[in-house]
C-alpha cells in the first residue's frame, strides 16, 4: 500500500508537536510544520515522485535531511525519529498538545504538577478546580482550556484556510473531471475566507445523468463515508476534513450559494428582509406564493430584495445588510490594489533567499516597492542584526536600487520590542532607515497592563513606524498576548504609527474586528507577508481577504499606495 502524503504530513506534526513539549529550537519545529504543509498541498504523492527518482529536496521547505525522512517513510511507513520520540515522551502530552491554546509550557506544567496523563485526568482537574492553582493559570485560562477541551472532544477542531485551500483544490479539480458536471463552487465559511474553517460546503450543479455522488465518495482521499443520498453526501478525508456536498439544480444555483455560504446569521436577517417584503426565502430560491421569482444567480436575488451586492467576506451579520440596503457597503480591497510588501526577511537573518531575489519576486508579481525587514539583534536564534550589520545591508540596499529597474527596496527591519518598551538598536542607526517594523518577540506572558505598556513605550518612539503582528497569536496554536487592543489602537492613531495586518496564513494578526476598529478610528493598516523566502510573497492575498472581512478599503491600506504617498505616510514628526 502507498503511503498517502496526508500521512506523511501527519507524522511531521506529530513530530513537531513532539518537540514543541520539550521545549526544543521553535525554527526547528516550524521547519517541520512547513514541510508537513508543502507534502500536504503537493498535488503529486511523494510516494510517484519518489518512484520516479525525482529529489524531493527541490521542493519548497523540503531539504536535504527532510527529503530522507520521506523516502524512509515511504519506503517503511514509518520515521524511526519519531518512534523514538514518542517513547521517549508520555503519549498524553501530545495529545494534550492538540488542544487550541495548551502550548508546550502549559502542557508541561499540567503534567508535572497536576499529574495529567490524559484527557480525562485533564477534565477531572478542571472539574476539581485545580488548573486554576497553577502559576501562570487562573480562573480565565481554565475557562478557556475547559471551553476547548470541550470543543476538541466533540472533534470541532477548525482548519486553517491555507490548509483548507490544500484539500479543497485538487478536489474541486476532481470533481470538475466528473462527465457531466458544470459548476463546483465551495460555500460556507471557506468562501468567506474565514481564517478558519470547521469544513468544506461544496455546491455542484450537474446534468441530471451525472454520477457525481458515485465518484465523490470514490474519491481517493476520502476515508470514510458518513452518508450518501442521491443529491448529497457527506465524507471525511484522510486529512481528517470533512466535506459536504450538495448537487443543486442550475435554476436554484444562486438561492443554494447564497445559502450555504452563511452566515447563518447573516441568512436569518437576509430571510427576514424577504419575509417583510411577504416574500420566502431558501436554498432554492426566492418565491412570492409559490412562484420563484429569483434563485438563478446571487445578484438577481438579492437584486429582488433590493440589496447591493454584498461581498461574502462580509456576510456575517455585521451591519453589511443595512449598509447594503443604504448602498453603503465599502469598496473592499482588492489584491490588485496592492503595490508593495512591506514586512519581509532576507537570508541575512532568518529568511531563505537574497535580497536580490526577494526584490526580483516582488517586481514580478507587479508591485513598485518591497522593504527587507530582517530581524534585529535580541533574536539571536535568528541571528539578528547588530548596528554593523544592518548598516552594511543598508549600504548594500543603497547599491541594488542603482542598478534594479521597475523596483525599489525599502531599508527597513523588524525591531524588536524590549521588555522595558524600548527598541533593540539606537535611534541613530535607525535614522539610516525608509522606516522600522516592530515587534515583541519573548515575554508574551506579561500582565495585560504591563504588555500594553510596553507597546505604547516602544510606539512612543519616532523611529516606530509599523506594530508587526500586534496581538501576537499563531491560529491553533498560541492565543494572543494579553493587551489592551483597544488602547494600542488608538495610541497609534494619536502618534502617526501604522499597524499591520500580518498576512501569513498561521497568523492573520490583525482578526476582522480590529481592522474594523482600526478603520473607525482612522488608523491606517499595512498588509504585510512577513515572507521568509520569495515564494512566501503570495501569502498577501490571505492578508488581503481578512482585510475585506474587516471592511477595508484601498484607502485604508497603506501598501496600495505609490511609494511617494507611502513615504508620506510612514514619515512622522
Ligand atoms: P464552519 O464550517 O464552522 O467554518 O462555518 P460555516 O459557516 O461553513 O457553517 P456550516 O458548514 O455549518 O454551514 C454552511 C452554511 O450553511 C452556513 O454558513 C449557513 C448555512 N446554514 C447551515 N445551517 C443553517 C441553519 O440552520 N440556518 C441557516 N439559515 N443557514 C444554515
Ligand atoms: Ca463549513
Ligand atoms: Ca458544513
Amino acid at each position: 500500500m502507498a503511503v498517502h502524503n496526508a500521512e506523511i504530513a501527519e507524522i511531521f506534526e506529530t513530530l513537531a508537536d513532539l518537540l514543541a513539549v520539550r521545549g526544543d529550537n521553535p525554527f526547528r519545529i516550524r521547519a517541520y510544520r512547513n514541510a508537513a504543509r508543502t507534502i500536504r498541498g503537493n498535488s503529486r504523492s511523494m510516494a510517484e515522485l519518489l518512484a520516479e527518482g525525482r529529489d524531493l529536496s527541490e521542493l519548497r521547505n523540503i531539504g536535504k535531511d527532510l527529503a530522507a525522512k520521506i523516502a524512509t517513510i515511504v519506503d517503511t511507513g514509518r520515521l524511526p525519529l519519531l518512534d523514538e520520540l514518542s517513547s521517549r515522551t508520555p503519549k498524553a502530552l501530545s495529545e494534550l498538545m492538540k488542544i487550541e491554546g495548551l502550548g508546550p509550557k502549559r502542557v508541561k506544567v499540567l503534567y508535572e504538577k497536576l499529574r495529567v496523563r490524559s484527557l480525562a485526568d485533564l477534565e477531572r482537574a478542571l472539574r476539581r478546580g485545580k488548573v486554576r492553582e497553577l502559576p501562570g493559570f487562573g480562573p480565565k485560562t481554565e475557562q478557556m482550556i475547559s471551553e476547548r477541551l470541550e470543543r476538541f472532544a466533540a472533534r470541532e477542531q477548525r482548519w486553517k484556510l491555507i490548509d483548507a485551500e490544500d484539500v479543497a483544490e485538487p478536489l474541486v479539480r476532481y470533481l470538475r473531471d466528473i462527465s457531466g458536471v458544470k459548476e463546483v463552487t465551495v460555500a460556507g465559511s471557506y468562501r468567506r475566507r474565514k481564517e478558519t474553517v470547521g469544513d468544506l460546503d461544496v455546491l455542484v450543479t450537474a446534468a441530471g445523468s451525472s454520477p457525481v455522488i458515485e465518484r465523490f465518495v470514490k474519491y481517493d482521499e476520502v476515508a470514510e463515508v458518513v452518508s450518501q443520498g442521491s443529491t448529497r453526501s457527506t465524507v471525511r478525508l484522510r486529512s481528517g476534513l470533512q466535506v459536504d456536498l450538495r448537487v443543486v439544480p442550475q435554476v436554484s444555483y444562486g438561492a443554494a450559494l447564497y445559502y450555504f455560504t452563511g452566515s447563518k446569521a447573516h441568512n436569518i436577517a437576509v430571510r427576514r428582509i424577504a419575509a417583510a417584503r411577504k416574500l420566502k426565502l431558501n436554498e432554492y430560491g426566492l418565491f412570492r406564493g409559490d412562484e420563484r421569482i429569483a434563485g438563478k444567480t446571487e445578484r438577481e436575488l438579492l437584486k429582488a430584495l433590493r440589496l447591493h451586492w454584498i461581498p461574502p467576506e462580509l456576510r456575517e451579520d455585521h451591519g453589511e445588510i443595512e449598509a447594503a440596503r443604504r448602498g453603503r457597503l465599502p469598496g473592499l480591497v482588492t489584491l490588485d490594489d496592492i503595490r508593495g510588501d512591506l514586512h519581509c526577511h532576507s537570508r541575512a537573518t532568518d529568511g531563505h533567499d537574497t535580497i536580490e531575489q526577494m526584490a526580483r519576486a516582488a517586481k514580478e508579481r507587479g508591485y513598485d516597492y518591497v522593504s527587507i525587514n530582517d530581524h534585529s539583534r535580541h533574536v539571536t536564534v535568528a541571528h539578528g542584526l547588530d548596528r554593523k550589520r544592518l548598516l552594511a545591508q543598508v549600504r548594500q540596499i543603497d547599491r541594488l536600487n542603482g542598478r534594479l529597474r521597475g523596483i525599489v527596496v525599502l531599508k527597513s527591519i523588524e525591531l524588536d520590542i524590549l521588555e522595558d518598551g524600548s527598541l533593540d538598536l539606537p535611534d541613530e542607526v535607525l535614522a539610516e532607515l525608509d522606516f522600522t517594523v516592530c515587534a515583541v518577540h519573548y515575554r508574551f506572558d506579561l500582565p495585560k497592563k504591563k504588555q500594553t505598556e510596553r507597546i505604547l513605550r516602544a510606539m512612543d518612539n519616532r523611529h516606530c513606524n509599523i506594530l508587526a503582528h500586534p496581538t501576537g497569536r499563531l491560529i491553533n496554536e498560541r492565543d494572543p498576548y494579553a493587551i489592551d487592543l483597544e488602547r494600542i489602537v488608538q495610541a497609534a492613531g494619536e502618534r502617526g504609527c501604522i499597524l499591520e495586518l500580518n498576512a501569513h496564513p498561521d497568523r492573520l494578526d490583525l482578526d476582522a474586528e480590529a481592522c474594523q476598529m482600526a478603520k473607525e478610528k482612522g488608523v491606517k493598516i499595512a498588509i504585510s507577508t512577513d515572507a521568509h523566502g520569495a515564494e512566501d510573497l503570495r501569502f498577501m492575498r490571505f492578508g488581503v481577504d481578512q482585510a475585506r472581512r474587516g471592511w477595508l478599503e484601498a484607502g485604508d491600506v497603506v501598501n496600495t499606495r505609490k511609494l511617494r504617498d507611502l513615504r508620506k505616510l510612514l514619515a512622522r514628526t
